[in-house]
């Protein structure tokens, strides 16, 4: 067969998302076919073959591209036309292959030195850049795929060297740790389309890439409904497909206990809304490592001394017994912070958890705690006396907050929590990491805990839960996250951002379409550059990222 005159279709958008760094993208086509086409590691790699974080990761990548199930043979033979064979993955450091991803874990594949040895050759061809690309006025970089009008992409950063470079035979992506190697595998896979011929096409193209912010998470909740171990899986590889890092699971809550544990087997005994609706040690497991092979972060969050309902029932008088006039009523009410016995079972407790999960952040919540039964309680009411607090309820809720804190510190851990127990002016350690969630003035807020010196992650934009008709998508995208004054300091201190999906009307049922691609806005925001905002361009490339997404998630 003949093949089509590249030209024609080197127009089309690649549809990168979330948009990388620095993007140089060229007219001429590549053919790619599934017969003929690898991804292997480079001969200067510091990983090889007993990396299986890469070798399964090359293999899924291999099969994103061509597709799972459909017989992928390209129209017949391309004779005389450009080939791409194989995919060239190098580690440069050492590669981390057998780690936990971190906050501090190297995402980036671009790379000083291979501009000179590789990118030259391909970036000078004075060939290479005829109508699609022209120089930018700012001289900044080159204008490419001036078609989409107003949303034309720019390089950002010229002086940066590009790590994912396509040219004819061979690809080659470097990074310096396994986790760039995944983040650009990921941008490799988007870069491949099919043309209307159905053959696999890809332009010679150079990309280089580093994320905006390091904490990019999903906040699912396990405890309003139980959402099985296979969904949670999907949801981790929609997570790769948009580069977030972080699964921030909310996994007990008022309603249920699903966390079995080993130390307290009665929590989710008595805890769970079944003995089958509970996440045994084998199922959190599983969690882990498939979330470890996708560059994915997994931070738990047994959120106290609210939101706790469901502890009470496996654990006796953990909770404070709420008084009406004087008289003992069924009710229970927070945690109660009077006894002893409570800081010695969440002693015991987080010991588990902070072996069981292997990142370095525990999530203690902290948020919305209803002060009345403490109020009614003659217990609270004499331990307020006798440490001083008056009728300051904010006081009793700092000091409990405080004595959790410094357990989870003598576990050589750190902790999350959410902005009430800042706003409640509990006493933190540097480097708590503060979670805004609350929408009224959240840049205000940011702007307090970041002049407080204290580390931020912002969710108050991305309240996933809440529906509303139409594209919502695009209050997500807007959203910017450093626009509050402050010192430049300051905003070093937003690490990040997360998009939260309660679970008070969210199930297995309903979850993916519910996240996606809404949370793709937040993703975008939280790896790109600040730059790229344009929300036309954005809607063209997440509407080709989202048929990528459904015909890859099932
Ligand atoms: N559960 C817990 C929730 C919420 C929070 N904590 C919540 C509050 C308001 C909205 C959505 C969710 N359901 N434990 C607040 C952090 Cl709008």
């Amino acid at each position: 067969m003949v093949s089509l005159a590249p030209v024609a279709r080197a127009v089309l958008q690649p549809a990168l998302w979330p948009f990388p760094r620095s993007v140089q993208m060229f007219p001429r086509l590549l053919f790619i076919s599934a017969e003929n086409f690898q991804i292997v590691h480079g001969p200067n790699s510091t990983a090889g073959s007993s990396c299986s974080l890469l070798q399964e990761a090359f293999r899924r990548y291999y099969n994103y591209v061509f597709g799972f199930y459909k017989r992928h043979h390209s129209p017949a033979k391309f004779q005389d036309s450009p080939e791409l064979q194989k995919l060239l993955v190098s580690i440069n450091l050492e590669s981390e292959c057998d780690s936990f991803p971190s906050l501090s874990s190297d995402e980036s594949y671009l790379n000083k030195m291979n501009v000179q040895s590789i990118g030259r050759g391909l970036a000078e061809q004075p060939e290479v850049c005829q109508t699609d690309c022209q120089t930018a006025e700012s001289g900044q970089g080159r204008k490419l795929f001036s078609g989409g009008g107003r949303g034309s992409i720019y390089i950002n950063t010229p002086e940066l060297a590009d790590s994912l470079l396509v040219k004819e035979p061979v690809a080659l992506l470097k990074a310096n740790r396994v986790w760039g190697a995944l983040r650009g595998l990921e941008t490799f896979s988007q870069l491949v389309y099919q043309d209307s011929y159905g053959a696999f096409t890809i332009n010679e193209s150079s990309i280089a890439d580093s994320p905006r912010f390091p904490h990019r998470g999903i906040l699912i909740d396990t405890s309003r409904h139980f959402l099985p171990v296979k969904t949670i899986l999907k949801t981790l590889d929609a997570m790769a497909f948009n580069k977030f890092n972080v699964l921030h699971w909310h996994i007990v809550d008022d309603q249920s206990f699903p966390y079995q544990s080993i130390t307290f087997p009665e929590l989710s005994n008595k805890g769970s809304y079944s003995l089958s609706h509970v996440y045994t040690p084998n199922d959190v497991h599983t969690v882990l490592e498939y979330a470890r092979f996708r560059g994915i972060r997994v931070i738990p969050e047994f959120d106290t001394p609210g939101h706790t309902q469901s502890w009470g029932k496996g654990q006796k008088n953990l909770l404070t017994p709420c008084f009406s006039q004087k008289i003992k009523t069924q009710k229970f009410g927070p945690v109660d912070p009077s006894l002893n016995e409570t800081y010695a079972f969440f002693d015991a407790f987080f010991k588990e958890i902070s072996r069981v999960f292997p990142d370095q952040f525990i999530h203690l919540g902290g948020d919305e705690v209803e002060f009345h039964c403490w109020a009614s309680n003659p217990n609270i009411q004499n331990f307020m006396k006798k440490k001083g607090f008056g009728i300051d309820f904010r006081r009793l809720e700092s000091f409990y907050i405080k004595k959790i804190l410094d357990t989870i510190t003598s576990l050589k851990k750190r902790s999350i929590v959410w902005q009430e127990v800042f706003d409640d002016k509990a006493e933190l350690q540097p480097g708590t990491v503060v979670e805004v969630w609350k929408n009224e003035d959240y840049l205000r807020e940011l702007q307090q805990v970041t002049a407080a010196g204290l580390p931020a992650i912002l969710s108050a934009p991305w309240y996933l839960d809440l529906i509303s008709y139409g594209q919502d998508w695009r209050h997500y995208y807007s959203a910017e996250p450093l626009n509050f004054d402050g010192s430049e300091k300051q905003k070093q201190l937003v690490i990040g951002g997360e998009a939260c999906l309660w679970g008070e009307f969210v199930d297995a049922t309903n979850l993916i379409p519910r996240l996606w691609p809404r949370a793709s806005a937040v993703g975008e925001r939280l790896w790109s550059p600040k730059t790229i905002t344009d929300l036309e361009n954005a809607y063209n490339r997440l509407a080709v990222h989202r048929c990528r997404m459904v015909r890859t998630v099932e």
